[in-house]
C-alpha cells in the first residue's frame, strides 16, 4: 500500500474532520489536543497525520511534504493556491469573512464620503481585492491574530476577519457591517500525489464526499 500523509490543524478543523475519516475508515491513534506529538500514527499502518498550523497547510501539500490537507478558503486565498487540486468543500468549520467597526462608527458614510480607512486583518489579499472591487481606497495592516483589538487601540479604522458566533465582536464593541464571503473548509491535495497514488487517495475521496451528501 502507498504511504499517505494527511495535514490538518487541531482545534476546530481536527474535530470536524474526524468524523470524515471515521467514515473512510481512518483513526487517529492519538488526540492532537493532549498529545504533543506532531506526526499522529492512524490505525491504517501506510496512513498518518501530520499536525501544522491552520495557515501552514497548504504549504506542507504544496511541496508533498503531505499529499492530502484540511485548510479553510480563508487560508487557501492567502497561500494562493499553487500546486494544489481543492476538489472538496468538506463544508465545515464554517464562518463568515466580515468586515467590522467599531459599534458607533459610520462605516456606510465613510465609505460614501471617499474616506481612506485604515484596515487591519491577517487576510490581506482577501481585504485588498475586495475593497478593491468596491473601489475604496485603504491601507492595509497585517497583523497576525487578535485583529479586534486595533480599532480599540486606534491602529486601524476597521478589521477584516472571520465571524463565527459573533461573540467575539460584540465583547469588543465592535459591530459586522459587510460580508466579504462565507468560509468552509477544503480537502487540498497535491498534484503530483494524486497523479502518482490515486489508488489509495481515491477511495478517501470518495469516503468524505459520501459522508458530506449523508451530513444533513
Ligand atoms: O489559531 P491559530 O493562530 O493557530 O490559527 P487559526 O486561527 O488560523 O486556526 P484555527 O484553528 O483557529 O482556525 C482554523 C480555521 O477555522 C480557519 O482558517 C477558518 O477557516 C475556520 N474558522 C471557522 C475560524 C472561525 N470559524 C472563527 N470563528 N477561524 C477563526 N475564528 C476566530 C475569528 O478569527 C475570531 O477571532 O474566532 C473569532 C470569532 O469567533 P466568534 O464565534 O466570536 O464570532
Ligand atoms: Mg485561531
Amino acid at each position: 500500500m502507498t504511504d499517505i500523509t494527511i495535514a490538518l490543524s487541531k482545534g476546530r478543523i481536527f474535530e470536524d474532520t474526524a468524523p470524515l475519516l471515521k467514515a473512510a475508515g481512518i483513526i487517529a491513534q492519538d488526540d492532537p489536543e493532549s498529545s504533543r506529538k506532531l506526526i499522529l500514527s492512524t490505525n491504517h499502518d501506510n496512513v498518518r497525520l501530520v499536525i501544522v498550523r491552520a495557515s501552514d497547510v497548504p504549504t506542507y501539500v504544496q511541496y508533498g511534504a503531505a499529499d492530502l490537507g484540511i485548510a479553510g478558503k480563508d487560508v487557501l486565498l492567502e497561500h494562493g493556491g499553487m500546486g494544489l487540486y481543492h476538489p472538496l468543500d468538506l463544508n465545515i468549520a464554517r464562518c463568515r469573512m466580515m468586515v467590522a467597526v467599531p459599534e458607533h462608527f459610520d462605516y456606510e458614510s465613510a465609505v460614501k464620503q471617499g474616506a481612506r480607512l485604515r484596515i487591519a486583518t491577517k487576510y490581506v489579499q482577501t481585504a485588498r481585492e475586495h475593497f478593491a472591487a468596491k473601489g475604496v481606497h485603504v491601507d492595509l495592516i497585517k497583523l497576525y491574530g487578535s485583529m479586534e483589538l486595533a480599532p480599540l487601540v486606534g491602529l486601524a479604522d476597521a478589521i477584516v476577519d472571520l465571524v463565527s458566533s459573533g461573540n467575539t465582536l460584540k465583547a469588543n464593541h465592535l459591530k459586522a457591517v459587510e460580508e466579504i464571503m462565507p468560509i468552509s473548509s477544503r480537502l487540498i491535495i497535491n498534484q503530483a500525489a494524486l497523479k502518482l497514488k490515486r489508488d489509495t487517495i481515491q477511495p478517501i475521496l470518495d469516503a468524505f464526499s459520501a459522508a458530506i451528501d449523508s451530513q444533513p
